[in-house]
């Protein structure tokens, strides 16, 4: 892998230099767990010391997708050695529910099973095999009921878990009727298991006078404490909920860590004693909700150019069961069949199909990319009918740069402010030799019979902050101790993408010192009240705003103390390198605030931060939801054996707009990962049910994530030089999500090199993902005739 010169090392180098070269934001530093995490020696929920009698739940699943409980006979399961004690729905005092926005997903299913996987009752036993051992020993009768399992079905039985979404925008229908060319087409999008390395858990220990502390893996501890205050019927504050770091959520614990927090919490009440539910692979991912699968049917209208003059779609995701998030991912895919096109006439519907399957939740781009990989299918199928260069077609059609240039407004009405695409991928058409390189595989092609290369370059835009507006705001409290040493505590979680190395550049940054003086602690909702998932890629935007806010209190209080003190104007104080100047003295920090310690100034202080200027009205789908763009392009070579359906990737380039990036290793890091991690939604990754609706590819045995072995040998990553327009934090970008969408090109790659075969003449019907299987499926439709 080729690293960048890092080139804020020059700035570090010059610290002493004074307040301009000095800084801590803008520097690669080490993620702050990274020795940990190489050790061994992080701590995870289950490596927390376990309390004296402590027990061990598990849970009790649906074997059917769609049928009434007859009756269940648990003597089996009482007699099984270990066994403590059983719950089901009625035990819960509360609301058995653990929906996040509609209140129609139970913990515990009652009376009624919607999917084969369903939890159905809580074993809590001595040890862990224990309680797996004895849930499997339950005879439930049930009576099976129709089961509709597959998007397309629930459309044609109109079987929604929310009413179908429209947003329009001029005319679309006048537009296709007038446009010189049409293409029109379906395609199908598989759904993804968020393989999350630390599965699923919830350690329960019950507190004096019915309180609870939770020990949770979860992206969003206030939803947890919501949740299991709602279902014990006890009030928030007798629950604390608390996360040091995930193993990974990438949105799998948004919402879905709720249910696992609520079952061992239950049992840990009832008991009296620590109760930690943890789930073996199998069972998350036989319980949990992945990436919602989506299909498309499309029409859309074009000029002799590749011009899109008009676009009609209708897509119907996956939703599974229940809501859950479905209404707010479908939200994201409709804001994003844009992508980085003006469309000025289009016409969207999207529906979430209710099906007897896992309800659906959120992934590392939250609908962003099923929405924009269907215009990105269409505008490669645009290019191959005109015998033109994809990438010509797609510059042709990218939203104008500024208000002169006009073709600026998204089809739901926010401006595109800060639009640097066209830059970007000037860019990097000229990096990674675009242009060269198709010349070379076009001629590779002609005289290579069976392994045909391909190669793909597709943007992307992507809207920053969470799409509910509410959502956007994080709080913060930073302490300063009277040695100089500064803790930290923010309503954002850790789950590796290096939130907390983040926020705690920023408050030293704010305060001058080093970022060894500055410690993170772990996420507890008695810290920090009402808290927003940390999702939605603004997890270091909103809580690095919040914590630089009171970072900024402490050292207003410091310069107004040390001016008092020293002579000057608190105005003029600085503080950087660890230093306080003040009145021509250099003063170190930790002694200015042992000296305010005992002056009573008040060293501590909690921040707030609220996402300004957005809006959203949910009825019309239209406002400006989004705070800025990030940007970004990628372009991918493969080769593709087209008698075994097998290929590799054999370059990637990616060029990233992190604005000012807080931290260019960390965020080369999210571009990486998030890459690979979207190269095998779009290829390997294959969900499977069987007729029956059972989701047989539960395990890694059949679930084929990349491996190291599939990442490509030449992976350029950059990060594009930027300034966000929008006032975030130090002008940064965020970076979580948004690089999901760059390993389209992988796809169109693996679609461009298919379309070889017929002399790139025909649309190779490529669904994804692109798996063996289907790369033949597409060869063979091509070939014929
Ligand atoms: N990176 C790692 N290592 N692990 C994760 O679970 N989740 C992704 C992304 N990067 C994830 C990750 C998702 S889905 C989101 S929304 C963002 O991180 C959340 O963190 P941030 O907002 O602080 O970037
Ligand atoms: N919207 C969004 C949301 O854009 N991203 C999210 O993660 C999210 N989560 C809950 C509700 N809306
Ligand atoms: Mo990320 S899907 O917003 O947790």
């Amino acid at each position: 892998m080729n690293k960048q010169a890092d080139p804020f090392l020059v700035a570090e180098s010059n610290k002493s230099a004074g307040p301009i070269a000095w800084a801590e934001v803008g520097r690669s530093h080490p993620h702050e767990s990274a020795i940990l995490h190489v050790l061994g020696e992080a701590t995870y929920t289950d490596d927390l010391p376990e309390l004296h009698g402590t027990l061990h739940a598990a849970l009790g699943l649906s074997q059917k997708a769609h049928a009434r409980i007859v009756s269940i006979n648990f003597d089996a399961v009482k007699a099984a050695p270990g066994v403590i004690s059983i719950y089901t729905a009625s035990d819960f005092p509360g609301t058995n529910d653990c929906g996040p926005i509609i209140h129609d997903d139970p913990i515990l299913a009652d009376g009624i099973v919607e999917y084969v996987g369903q939890p159905i009752f809580i074993v809590v036993a001595e040890s862990h095999d224990l309680a797996r051992r004895a849930v499997r020993k339950v005879e439930i009768v049930y009576e099976e009921l129709p089961a509709i399992l597959t998007p397309v079905e629930a459309r044609a039985a109109q079987s929604f878990v929310l009413p179908p979404m429209s947003l329009k925008r001029g005319d679309a229908q006048q537009a296709l009727q007038n446009a010189p060319h049409r293409v029109t087409g379906k395609l199908h999008v598989g759904g993804q298991e968020q393989f999350y390395l630390e599965g699923q858990i919830s350690y329960a220990i019950p507190t004096e006078s019915k309180g609870i502390h939770v020990y949770c893996s979860t992206q969003h501890p206030s939803e947890m404490q919501h949740v299991i205050a709602h279902a014990l019927d006890i009030h928030s504050h007798n629950v604390q909920v608390e996360c040091r770091r995930m193993g990974g959520g990438f949105g799998g614990k948004e919402s879905q860590s709720a249910l696992w927090a609520a079952a061992a919490s239950l049992a840990a009440t009832n008991l009296r004693r620590p109760v930690k539910l943890r789930a073996d692979r199998d069972d998350d991912m036989m319980v949990t909700g992945k990436r919602h699968e989506f299909y498309y049917e499309y029409e859309v209208g074009y000029d002799d150019q590749g011009l899109i003059l008009g676009a009609k779609v209708e897509m119907v995701s996956r939703a599974g069961f229940s809501a859950d998030l479905s209404g707010p991912v479908a939200t994201r895919a409709v804001c994003h069949f844009d992508n980085a096109y003006y469309l000025s006439d289009v016409d969207i519907k999207a529906m979430c199909g209710k099906t007897n399957t896992q309800s659906n939740t959120a992934f590392r781009g939250f609908g962003g990319p099923q929405g924009a990989i269907a215009i990105e299918y269409i505008v490669d199928e645009i290019a191959r009918n005109l015998g033109k260069d994809a990438l010509d077609v797609r510059k042709l059609n990218f939203y104008g740069r500024n208000d002169t240039e006009g073709r600026n407004i998204t089809q739901y009405g926010q401006k595109v402010a800060d639009n640097v695409i066209h830059e970007l991928a000037a860019e990097l058409e000229q990096s990674s030799d675009y242009r060269k390189r198709r010349a070379e595989i076009t001629a590779f092609n002609a005289v290579s019979p069976v392994l045909k290369k391909g190669l793909a370059f597709t943007p992307h835009k992507f809207g920053i902050a969470f799409n509910v507006t509410h959502l956007n705001q994080a709080g913060a409290l930073v302490h300063v101790y009277v040695d100089g040493s500064v803790l930290v505590n923010h309503g954002g979680t850790e789950m590796g993408q290096g939130i907390n190395t983040k926020v705690a550049q920023v408050v030293a940054h704010e305060l001058g010192v080093s970022l060894g003086t500055v410690r993170v602690t772990a996420t507890d909702t008695s810290k920090i009240a009402n808290t927003s998932a940390t999702a939605a890629s603004t997890g270091a935007d909103l809580n690095g705003k919040a914590a630089q806010d009171a970072a900024r209190q402490v050292r207003e209080r410091l310069a107004e103390f040390a001016a008092k003190t020293y002579g000057g104007i608190a105005a003029d104080v600085q503080f950087y390198a660890q230093q306080v100047q003040v009145n021509g003295q250099s003063i170190p920090f930790a002694d200015l605030v042992g000296k305010a310690y005992l002056a009573r100034v008040q060293l501590w202080s909690d921040g707030f931060y609220a996402t300004p200027h957005l809006h959203w009205d949910s009825k019309t789908m239209t406002g400006s939801p989004f705070s800025y763009y990030a940007y970004g392009a990628a372009v991918s070579e493969v080769i593709v054996d087209t008698l075994t359906g097998e290929w590799r990737l054999l370059r990637a380039d990616a060029l990233y707009d992190a604005g000012n990036s807080l931290n260019p290793a960390i965020d080369i890091g999210q571009v990486e990962g998030a890459f690979i991690q979207g190269m095998g939604w779009l290829t390997t990754e294959e969900l499977w049910w069987n007729k029956a609706g059972k989701l047989m590819t539960h395990a890694p045995s059949t679930y084929k994530i990349p491996a190291i072995s599939d990442c490509p040998e030449d992976f350029r990553v950059k990060l594009f030089k930027n300034r966000n327009v929008a006032d975030s934090i130090h002008r940064s970008k965020a970076v979580g999500e948004p690089p999901l969408l760059l390993p389209f090109s992988v796809f169109f790659a693996i679609r461009d090199a298919i379309a070889s075969v017929a002399d790139y003449k025909k649309n190779p019907p490529l669904q994804a993902p692109a798996t063996g299987e289907a790369i033949l499926k597409a060869v063979e439709a091509i070939s014929a005739g």
